[in-house]
């Protein structure tokens, strides 16, 4: 199955080309200006690893498209000049340079109200995914990622604790990054939703993607000082610019650099235990070495 050509063709079907409606294109211009799209990836290799099928369900796929878009809200917010105040994104103007920033606020609303749209629509037909689409939006929400960039505003031009630094980026990136590798588990499975832990594999599942989350991340810092903006498509060197307290700034390079190499090594642990209770990882191996070394 080609996963590039699948996400991109479902996000194309979101939103209508020549609309008529200024916000309306806004968010098809982000929504279709690239990206990795590594969110719906993950979302497709974990229904692989547990079914064992080739081929992705329209259910899944239907959730991935839903990721992405609130995926791209955060960045269109994010770029906006009352919070990161970017220009440049995923190779091309941010939202708020191509279309002013009114429309580029409404345009990142649009992509997170459709996002809810879509989970409340498929509720109405399937009751039984009630809790898949109540986790996304709560790890989108004030205990997740939004949370996550309030703490980030909050420590904007101060130097925070390490411990924070975790806290942080356990919600801003990490959240969504959960909310992509555990999704298909809960389409598929009945989950307590009073003791989810007991659960030994989606408990595995959340631990690996805890790991996923802050090498993404880790790399998201090492990157930011050692790539440049044709390569990553955004701008670099802002961490040290806006006085940022990254992994990096905290930790020092060599170390967070280390410290990649361990998230990466103990994700890599939990795919052992998941290869042998019998599911297939391979795909998931081939993620964790690309978090690793990605270059944008
Ligand atoms: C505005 C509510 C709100 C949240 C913003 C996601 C986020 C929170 C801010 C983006 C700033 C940033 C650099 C976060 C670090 C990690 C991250 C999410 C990077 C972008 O994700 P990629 O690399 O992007 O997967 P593409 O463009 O490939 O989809």
């Amino acid at each position: 199955m080609d996963y590039d050509l699948t996400i991109e063709n479902d996000l194309i079907e979101v939103f209508p080309a020549d609309s008529g409606d200024i916000t309306v294109d806004a968010a098809r211009y982000s929504l279709l200006a690239g990206g990795k799209r590594l969110r719906p990836k993950m979302m497709y290799m974990t229904y692989q690893m547990l079914t064992g099928e080739d081929d992705v369900s329209c259910d899944v796929r239907y959730f991935a498209t839903t990721l992405e878009m609130i995926h791209t809200y955060s960045l269109i917010h994010d770029d906006l000049p009352c919070m990161d105040n970017d220009d440049l994104r995923r190779g091309k103007p941010t939202c708020h340079k191509k279309y002013g920033e009114g429309v580029a606020t409404l345009a990142g609303d649009l992509l997170l109200n459709t996002a809810m749209e879509r989970l409340f629509r498929i509720i109405l037909d399937k009751p039984e995914y009630a809790y898949a689409c109540y986790k996304m939006a709560s790890l989108a929400g004030g205990s997740g990622m939004i949370g996550g960039q309030s703490i980030d505003i909050s420590s904007e031009g101060k130097k925070i604790s390490l411990e924070k630094l975790y806290e942080l980026q356990r919600k801003k990136t990490g959240a969504l990054i959960e909310t992509a590798i555990v999704t298909p588990y809960y389409l598929i499975n009945k989950v307590d939703m009073n003791d989810p832990a007991s659960d030994t594999v989606l408990d595995k599942l959340i631990r690996f993607a805890g790991h996923l989350g802050l090498a993404f991340q880790i790399r998201d810092d090492i990157l930011d000082v050692d790539s440049d903006p044709a390569t990553l498509g955004k701008s670099t060197g802002k961490d040290e610019r806006d006085n940022k307290s990254t992994f990096v700034t905290l930790l020092g390079y060599d170390e967070a650099k280390v410290k990649l190499d361990n998230e990466i090594e103990m994700a890599n642990q939990i795919l052992d235990e998941l290869a042998a209770s019998g599911f297939k990882v391979d795909s998931y191996r081939e993620m964790t070495e690309y978090l690793r070394k990605r270059k944008n």
